[in-house]
């Protein structure tokens, strides 16, 4: 095993050169021994890296996907693989602990420990314990900053300790042993899955069990006011107006012909509200004819914020003035703010400017809000 593949590793063949100098000055079997063992250690080392650098990749990766959806079961199904993953990694850290105990440690591996040990426990608060915010931070925006920082600390290391040698795993990595204990091992993290989720339920105090998402609920009649990183809240007069493709309407126009649709809030920093809004359908706003031409219809906020979506979807999105029968308070997007049924919270553009039909494809936009 040389220093180029030796990953983990570095530390690890140190530590089994070592050995195997001693070896030739100690009784010749020992030493032996000794080397054999030093590779084992080595092999193993290497193996638990591989599979926790793709576990991790793995779990940045379903966490923004899970954000992305946000129907029930592909929503389900996202988040369990990213608890599964998440409670893999976790499984594997015996083994890195004793890497970590053979190598020299840098400051960068020491403090992507640190981002990947708060990532993994803020993910647990929220998926075992429930969702809460400490002075204003909920546990899942712990984890999502916790991830940010973590991944560029994880490409800086690999590319330290060892580069692209140890991301591929190696023919000798694929035999049947490997892949049995590879198996045996997730049949392990699932079943701990379980026995936790359950557990949670019932200890997990009120409301105990999450949506798909994730998300815990919150009191439709206090809806926490969640304002995306660089946004704040506009003063908007009260003869605001909004501006749907082409015609202007004032929230008190709007709040006259209002229906009610209920709705599911579902923030991606862990809460959902199910609550009921009034306001009007996009759709009942722009003739059919100018819809139909249209790719898509672009949202955007006094604040500047604005989402796109497929045209096909104007009928399913709300300019509400109302929440629960009250007129919307200014955190929450007064006077006039989108609901869109099914769709994650950070679609829901508060403080709307305007509403416009547009030929450019829907997902001509960044996947999340940068603003
Ligand atoms: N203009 C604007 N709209 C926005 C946001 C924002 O920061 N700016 N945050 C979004 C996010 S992430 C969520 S979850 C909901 C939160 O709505 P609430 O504040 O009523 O709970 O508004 C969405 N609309
Ligand atoms: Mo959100």
């Amino acid at each position: 095993m040389g220093p180029v593949d030796g990953g983990p590793g570095a530390g690890i063949d140190r530590a089994a050169r070592s050995r195997r100098r001693l070896g030739t000055v100690e009784a010749e079997n020992g030493g032996v021994r000794t080397e054999a063992r030093g590779r084992t250690f080595a092999r193993a080392g290497r193996r638990t890296n591989v599979a926790l650098f793709w576990l991790v990749v793995g779990a940045f990766v379903t966490g923004w996907v899970g954000f992305a959806v946000a129907r029930p079961v592909p929503s389900w199904l996202v988040a369990a693989l990213h608890a599964l993953l998440g409670l893999a990694v976790v499984a594997l850290a015996p083994w890195k602990s004793m890497i970590i105990r053979r190598s020299r440690l840098r400051v960068a591996s020491v403090l992507l420990l640190v981002a990947v040990v708060l990532g993994l426990a803020a993910g647990f608060v929220q998926l075992f314990a429930g969702w809460s915010a400490a002075l204003g931070i909920s546990p899942l925006q712990v984890h999502v900053g916790a991830s940010l920082i973590a991944l560029p600390l994880l490409g800086w290391h690999v590319l330290r300790r060892g580069g692209r040698a140890m991301l591929a795993p190696r023919r000798s990595d694929l035999s049947r042993r490997v892949l049995l204990r590879g198996l045996g091992g997730l049949g392990a993290v699932s079943a701990g899955y379980l026995v936790l989720t359950a557990l949670s339920r019932s200890i997990g105090g009120p409301p105990r069990t999450p949506a798909a998402t994730g998300s815990r609920a919150v009191d439709p009649d206090a809806i926490p006011a969640t304002i995306w990183l660089l946004d704040r809240v506009p003063e908007l007069a009260p003869t605001h107006r909004v501006e749907v493709a082409g015609r202007s309407y004032g929230a008190a126009e709007l709040a006259e012909d209002a229906e009610q649709v209920n709705a599911r809030l579902d923030c991606t920093s862990g809460w959902f509200a199910d609550a009921t809004w009034s306001g009007r359908r996009v759709a009942d706003l722009i003739p059919v004819a100018d819809l139909a031409a249209a790719r898509s219809v672009l949202v955007t906020s006094a604040t500047g914020y604005r989402r796109r979506f497929p045209a096909a979807e104007a009928g399913s999105l709300w300019l509400a003035v109302a929440c629960q029968g009250r007129p919307l308070t200014a955190a929450s997007g007064a006077p006039v703010r989108l609901v869109v049924p099914g769709r994650r919270g950070f679609w829901w553009v508060k403080w709307v400017a305007r509403v416009e039909l547009s030929d450019q494809p829907s997902w001509a936009q960044p996947p999340f809000p940068a603003q």
